[in-house]
């Protein structure tokens, strides 16, 4: 669904929805806020939940037995893509286009998501509220979610104990998902299940773990990062700070474009609808009824794998490494030859390609938007650019690839990197602090809709040759 033709015509709508308040059609809507409960998420949450479940149960009756595809073998065989087969309410990928956020695209959001600074990048806490809610936050309710965060973020001592457990050298994933796991104990869900809490209720002690969660992430990952780069010296919490802008504060960058380029990058990480390996490992693992933490830690492991969120790292460390190779001035020529032995080594080229989406990513796009305003002259920026000429046509040529275009991770690197963030091994825990908005979104809604214990059916390859045997 598409509910804005063009960002022009979206700012315009929302003053006139400014003005006077009233629904758009479909899931994305803007209120005037007035009372405090309307300050306040869970009391939103509680309100739309039963008309969601209403209209869910009507689905099911009216439409349950419609077919969506068919299943094919190469399907089967080739990671399931382009077999549709889980319900995730929070963004929504277009192959072409890219992702939506209930409805929104990236640029939509950079329009009319609060800001912290006037003409600046999104506030991820009102993303938080849009994925949660499908409305458009006020500043007021963003202010709201900021400090209900900044009031759970509380990491208790044990968290630092099992992190420091582990060698300074350990993966920054590694450390960053045990101490998750840590966190783990103090599971609202794990406690109410305990004591019988009926399943109807099962979404208001994720709701609990979910926002502790989410507060508590960045706290987590920043001792991560000053462990294992900054010999441990731990920086407090900023209170007057927003979500994105502490957590750069509390990894150490307190320049403003650090700040802004933080709340750019989470906010467009945050959700890349259900069917990737992170998002897809949480659902399945919460479907099992295991809480929030241990459905993300679950997460944070698969995007550790360089195909999927490790490729942030392996962008930074490839493009230095031509660099290292080839020197400051490369040629077009250097680097086509660069990408070549690359690709003739039997690795890929970090950072292009995608399962779903045919075009260049929209997170790409906005990141370089975001460098040619910020920093058009860093030579590894310059790179990046040359790279989005040279890299297309090469894997086109290939002949297999299915989508030769840069995705999220070809850009994300050298913007940190030329803020001073410059550890590639980190990049992926930053990747898991913004999933965490979207995950734990989604998990919230899994359990107020009663979503069931994902259990598709596997084979095996007699059973296939026997089907097919059959079929043909
Ligand atoms: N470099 C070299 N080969 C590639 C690339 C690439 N960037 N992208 C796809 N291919 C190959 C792929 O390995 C496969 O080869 P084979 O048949 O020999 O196994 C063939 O092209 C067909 O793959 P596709 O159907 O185009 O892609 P698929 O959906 O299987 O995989 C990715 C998607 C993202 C895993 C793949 O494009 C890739 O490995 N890209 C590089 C790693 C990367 O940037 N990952 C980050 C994705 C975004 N994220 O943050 O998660
Ligand atoms: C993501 O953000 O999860 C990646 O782009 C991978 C995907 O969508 O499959």
């Amino acid at each position: 669904m598409v509910f804005f033709r063009s960002v022009s015509a979206l700012s315009k709508l929302r003053s006139r929805l400014v003005q006077q308040p009233s629904f758009l059609n479909g899931s994305v809507r803007w209120l005037q806020m007035q009372s405090s409960s309307e300050l306040d998420l869970h009391s939103q949450l509680k309100d739309l939940i039963p008309e969601q479940q209403e209209r869910l149960k009507k689905l099911k009756s009216e439409h349950g037995k419609v077919q969506l595809g068919n299943i094919t073998v190469d399907m089967v065989v080739g990671g399931m893509r382009g077999m549709t087969g889980l319900l995730w309410e929070t963004s929504l990928l277009d192959p072409d286009e890219g992702i939506r956020f209930r409805g929104l695209s990236i640029p939509e959001c950079q329009k009319v998501l609060p800001t912290a600074n006037p003409g600046g990048e999104p506030l991820p806490e009102g993303l938080l509220w849009l994925l949660l809610t499908g409305k458009l936050p006020s500043k007021e309710q963003v202010n709201a979610l900021s400090k209900e965060l900044q009031n759970r973020a509380t990491v208790p001592d044990h968290v630092y104990k099992a992190i420091n457990a582990l060698p300074v050298t350990a993966h920054p994933m590694t450390q960053f998902a045990t101490g998750i796991m840590a966190l783990q104990v103090q599971s609202e869900f794990q406690k109410a299940y305990e004591k019988g809490i009926h399943k109807s209720k099962f979404w208001e002690p994720t709701y609990e773990d979910s926002l502790n969660l989410i507060a508590q992430v960045p706290v987590v990952a920043s001792f991560v990062y000053r462990r294992a780069y900054k010999d441990g010296q731990i920086i407090p919490a900023d209170d007057s700070l927003d979500y994105g802008g502490n957590f750069s504060h509390m990894l150490g960058f307190d320049s403003p474009k650090m700040q802004e380029l933080m709340r750019l990058y989470v906010t467009i990480h945050s959700d890349h609808e259900g069917g990737n390996v992170s998002a897809h490992t949480a659902h399945l693992v919460a479907s099992a009824l295991s809480d929030p933490y241990l459905s993300f830690a679950a997460a944070l492991n698969g995007l550790a794998g360089p195909l999927h969120g490790l490729a942030n790292q392996e962008v930074l460390l490839w493009i230095k490494s031509v660099v290292e190779e080839c020197g400051d001035n490369i040629t077009t020529e250097e680097l086509k030859e660069y990408v070549w032995k690359t690709l003739n080594s039997g690795k890929v080229v970090p950072g292009f390609g995608h399962g779903v989406l045919r075009k260049t990513d929209p997170r790409y796009t906005c990141q370089r938007e975001f460098a040619l305003k910020h920093l058009p002259d860093d030579p590894l920026f310059q790179l990046v650019s040359k790279l989005y000429e040279v890299v297309p046509p090469i894997l086109t040529e290939l002949g297999k690839v299915k989508n030769p275009w840069p995705n999220v991770d070809a850009h994300s690197g050298v913007l940190l990197n030329h803020f001073g963030l410059t550890e590639a091994r980190y990049f992926t825990v930053l990747f898991g602090v913004s999933r965490s908005i979207g995950i734990c979104s989604q998990l919230i809604w899994d359990r107020a809709l009663g979503l069931a214990l994902e259990r598709p059916k596997s084979v095996t390859m007699d059973w296939l040759d026997s089907y097919c045997k059959k079929a043909a």
